[in-house]
């Protein structure tokens, strides 16, 4: 029996600093009633879908930004996105600022199923960026100075009738993210993220910003046997222009689908989770035509950094 499930990606406008939570699931619950009128199964919200991206703005005191976390999953200001999630059987991922009740500072996204149940979490492993202020910027990028690099990896779950994992924005960028997954048989990766378009290490980049999206993306779908959906919160967030172009990737490498503008889109599309299979068994059959003892004499000779 053919295993089809329609992936949805929720993209996100700007969130304003002063946006209540409120009013943010107001729209994250529009986005759910397009996505029930779509068929949606599964839908992706973006990397710190509650707030603005905070980390543009240095605080002396970490406290100082403590507003911008979420101390527990759900909550009184998310509840009724989890209770219209259920309404609508419609399962969802939902990337957010995370305080634990230790302490800990996490970029955090969980991943609810169709039932209401948390079936993972993932919190976010390559935090990139600066820890402290630098002034030459036009703003800042300030994660490494409010999240942990968490060492929990990228794990992988059973459930929307396949094996579905989590990976966060800068994560992307690297082939390992996918490549943990991938070794473990996943169908599908859900990734949000906040990419400003300016990347004050080097400008150059800026015109590129799209085009380093969609290759890493599609890299790493094709590479690995998987759908891939990348999910922005895009726009001019608080003066700062952020990538948008939400996009659902086939495990061929095609885009299948993408938003066209900068705002609050639904982007859908019905996935036959087996079409993984096409690349899994035969070009990428990884038990196959990866000798990992081939690889450790190679980094044993040449020093080459393995993921
Ligand atoms: N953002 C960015 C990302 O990797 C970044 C960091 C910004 C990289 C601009 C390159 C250019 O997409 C997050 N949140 O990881």
């Amino acid at each position: 029996m053919t295993r089809r499930i329609t992936l949805g990606a929720g993209q996100l406008g700007p969130i304003s600093k002063d946006e209540s939570r409120a009013a943010v699931v107001e729209r994250l619950i529009a986005l759910l009633h397009q996505a029930h009128h779509a068929g949606v199964d599964l839908l992706a919200f973006p990397e710190l879908a509650l707030t603005t991206f905070f980390p543009r703005w240095y605080t002396e005191d970490l406290c100082g930004h403590d507003h911008y976390y979420e101390k527990e999953m759900p909550n009184a200001a998310t509840q009724p996105l989890f209770d219209e999630a259920l309404r609508l059987k419609i399962g969802f991922s939902l990337g957010y600022a995370e305080l634990t009740p230790d302490g800990h500072r996490y970029n955090t996204t969980i991943l609810v199923e169709r039932d209401g149940s948390i079936v993972g979490r993932y919190r976010k492993v390559h935090i990139p960026g600066h820890e402290e202020d630098e002034a030459l910027r036009p703003f800042q990028h300030l994660e490494r100075r409010y999240f942990e690099e968490s060492s929990e990896g990228f794990n992988v779950h059973r459930c929307f009738d396949g094996i579905v994992g989590m990976a966060t924005c800068n994560d992307r960028r690297w082939p390992e993210t996918y490549r943990e997954m991938g070794l473990q048989g996943v169908e599908v990766i859900l990734i949000g993220y906040n990419t400003p378009i300016f990347y004050a290490p080097d400008p150059g980049q800026n015109a590129l910003a799209g085009f380093h999206n969609q290759l890493v993306m599609q890299a790493g779908a094709y590479q690995n046997g998987t759908w891939v959906i990348g999910v922005a919160k895009g726009g001019i967030e608080e003066g700062v222009e952020s990538l948008a172009q939400s996009s659902i990737i086939a495990p061929s490498g095609q885009v299948v689908a993408q938003a066209v503008s900068n705002g609050d889109e639904l982007v859908s599309v019905i996935a036959d989770l087996d079409w993984c299979a096409n690349y899994k068994e035969t070009l990428f059959n990884f038990a196959r035509y990866r000798r990992p003892e081939a690889y450790q004499r190679i980094s044993n000779q040449k020093g080459v950094m393995l993921p």
